[in-house]
């Protein structure tokens, strides 16, 4: 086995590879570029190499940079990962030339593969089945609609060097066809410097059906059943599966022979999955070849018992398959989601900042989590904001969807929007469950699965609640920190003698504005919301990080939930749903541990217009050290705790940018 190997690539399936190269007894180096410093790969390696700037182009693209990573820490072999270089032959090339095994297979196949149109002749000369059109190497427009004429409307027009989607052109009519393809050549060209296209005859509502394939140098070829990756939102998977519903014996067997011909017919080692497109009647044709370790090949691993880069250092050592194809065994289902950094309300606007929160669920046999980020990290904007995938098993497809809808309940993030309440919605919706889900499922249902109902009764009481309980705390904070404690105005609501105070909380939840009443009762309070009166009373206990545990009696019933309170958010996941809340009064003051140790920062761009300490006086905690105004609102900044004032920043009228350090305190 390789001593050591430079696993290039990041994120969780950087971590992913680091864990199967652990247990093996493998030691391991990641790259990282600037934007990546501390993150969960390079803290999952035995060493680590900085190979440039951010931009993956001047870093995890960069051939010369990872193989002088590659030669400077004496690793024997390079996982690519997949992304990034995984496909690119010329790299391929380099890692034999600099005498460093890539784990993957031979940069022939790459390129084969790379071009589709000779890809689908290499197929119809394996006997594989692909979709009936052309794909010649005459490219005159006359040609080609003739080709498209005897295929028949509507056809497809596809870029040959292309991938994923990009540059495909529907056309539905004879009329139609030279403009669709001279726009489609215009996109290939800029796309993949390439303009040749194949037409094909267009299917509609397939399913896109892969098959995963293992070869060693030895020529021996198996497959590892299918996975069904229908559910895509813009030839982005969202949810994989395996086996593929509705998949019998028969045709997995018609399927599984067909991927391994064609990869045989490639002199394909390593990891590979052929791409079928499946059509209702079970006709199935070559799609494309990945020449990678796919995304979702943990499905595939939890209904097989097995571990696909394991497999991948042993071919790549020239080893034997470890299985034969009698041995391979499919038992159960799995499913996997993928959570992204990403707002399905905005259109799947993709996210990025810091994770202020992030807590998992227990793992198990049935249950797994590949997580590239843990909380307090980074989601950047120069790479692919995949946050985790998470996996489920279960003895059946049902059971694997309840396994899979239980375990993210059970997640709670807060910093970048995610999709995990799309991917709820979706493991809930009748027509995902029923299996009956093909390449057009999410745009036909995508309304009906973004839209989160409104918050209920008690989750509107639990975030007043907390919302009282944290004024209440900030002023006992203030109230400690000054110089006349018992002053009613500390006191966080009205102060009124003999009558039930009254109080009124304005949020926006969902998009709608949330008007909550409060009236006290005896340690308690009467909540009026939109759903009615909600009687609450409760306790806040200190949570991990960024997070508050709320122990309440909301409407008569015990209650629990966690709570993030930040800035002028407030997220509450109850009873495993998540509600965002965001405040329409002042901001919540930043609490002691959110304030970087040492540094006070603005905590939005604004005017100071009061300085209240200079630098080496003694402060308390909760003292107010500044004055921001900002949003025709005045924001005290407060000492997080007791200390000494070592340096002030700026001085009463200066404008302040947000995150701009204000004060450093001892
Ligand atoms: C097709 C097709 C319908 N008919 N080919 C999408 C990207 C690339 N994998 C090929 N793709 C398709 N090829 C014919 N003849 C529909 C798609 C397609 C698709 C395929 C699989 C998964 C998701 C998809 C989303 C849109 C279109």
């Amino acid at each position: 086995m390789f001593k050591k190997i430079l696993v290039a690539n990041r994120g969780e399936i950087a971590a992913r590879i680091m864990r199967t190269a652990r247990r093996l007894g493998v030691r391991t180096v990641a790259v990282f570029s600037e934007a990546d410093r501390g993150a969960l790969h390079v803290r999952s390696a035995d060493e680590a190499r900085l190979i440039g700037p951010a931009p993956a182009r001047e870093s995890y693209l960069s051939i010369e940079r990872i193989l002088a990573a590659a030669k400077d820490s004496g690793a024997d072999a390079i996982h690519p990962g997949y992304g990034f270089l995984a496909e690119n032959a010329d790299f391929a090339e380099a890692c034999a030339k600099a005498g460093i095994v890539f784990i993957g297979p031979p940069p022939a196949a790459i390129r084969a593969m790379g071009s589709k149109s000779e890809a689908k002749a290499i197929m119809d000369k394996a006997g594989v089945a692909t979709v009936p059109g052309y794909h010649g190497e005459d490219q005159d427009e006359e040609r080609l609609a003739r080709e498209a004429a005897r295929i028949g409307f509507p056809v497809l027009i596809k870029p040959s060097a292309g991938g994923g989607g990009k540059g495909m052109r529907r056309v539905d009519g004879a009329s139609e066809f030279a403009a669709a393809l001279a726009g489609a050549r215009r996109e290939a060209l800029s796309s993949f410097g390439d303009d040749r296209v194949l037409i094909e005859r267009y299917l509609d509502r397939p399913r896109h059906v892969e098959m995963q394939v293992f070869a060693d140098a030895h020529g021996r070829v198996v497959h590892l059943f299918e996975r069904d990756c229908s559910v895509q939102r813009r030839h982005q998977k969202v949810i994989e599966e395996a086996p593929a519903p509705g998949v019998g014996p028969e045709l997995r067997a018609r399927m599984g022979a067909a991927a391994v011909a064609a990869t045989r017919a490639i002199g394909y080692q390593g990891a590979g999955t052929i791409e079928f497109l499946l059509e209702p009647d079970g006709r199935f044709y070559f799609m494309e070849m990945n020449t990678r370790l796919q995304v979702e090949h943990p499905v595939t691993e939890m209904i097989t018992g097995l571990d696909l880069v394991e497999w991948q250092l042993l071919v790549a050592r020239g080893e034997a398959l470890p299985l034969a194809q009698d041995r391979i065994e499919c038992s159960g289902h799995a499913i996997e989601a993928r959570i992204y950094a990403e707002d399905p309300a905005r259109d799947f606007l993709p996210g990025s900042g810091t994770v202020a929160h992030l807590r998992w669920p227990e793992t198990g046999p049935d249950f797994r989590i590949d997580a590239g980020v843990e909380a307090g990290d980074a989601v950047s904007i120069h790479y692919d904001p995949l946050i985790a995938k998470v996996i489920a098993w279960g003895r059946d497809r049902a059971g694997a969807i309840e396994r899979l809808a239980r375990g993210l309940r059970g997640i709670q993030a807060v910093g970048p929007a995610t999709n995990l309440d799309f991917l709820g919605a979706m493991l809930a919706h009748p027509v995902f469950t029923s299996g009956a889900v093909d390449i057009g499922y999410i745009d036909r249902h995508y309304r009906e699965l973004v839209s989160q109902g409104p918050a209920g009764p008690e989750a509107v009481a639990m975030a007043s609640l907390y919302l009282l309980l944290r004024r209440a705390e900030d002023a006992d904070r203030n109230a400690a920190a000054s110089t006349d404690p018992t002053s009613p105005w500390h006191r966080p609501v009205g102060f009124h003698l003999n009558i039930e105070p009254e109080d009124t909380l304005r949020f926006q939840a969902a998009g709608q504005d949330l008007v909550v009443g409060v009236r006290y009762r005896g340690g308690g309070y009467l909540f009026s919301t939109p759903d009615g009166p909600v009687e609450a009373h409760g306790g806040m206990a200190e949570g991990d990080g960024a997070a508050s545990n709320l122990i309440a009696q909301v409407g008569g019933r015990d209650r629990h939930a966690t709570v993030v309170g930040r800035d002028r958010s407030l997220v509450v996941f109850m009873d495993g749903r998540r509600y965002e809340f965001v405040l329409a009064g002042p901001r919540l003051a930043a609490t002691l541990d959110e304030s970087p140790a040492g540094g006070l920062v603005a905590p939005m761009p604004g005017k100071v217009v009061q300085v209240h300490v200079r630098a080496g006086e003694a402060v308390k905690r909760g003292q107010a050290l500044m004055v921001l105004e900002a949003m025709k609102m005045e924001h005290a900044i407060v000492a997080p705790g007791d200390g000494v004032v070592r340096a002030v920043r700026f001085k009463e009228g200066d404008m302040v940018p947000e995150g701009a350090e204000l004060l450093s305190l001892e």
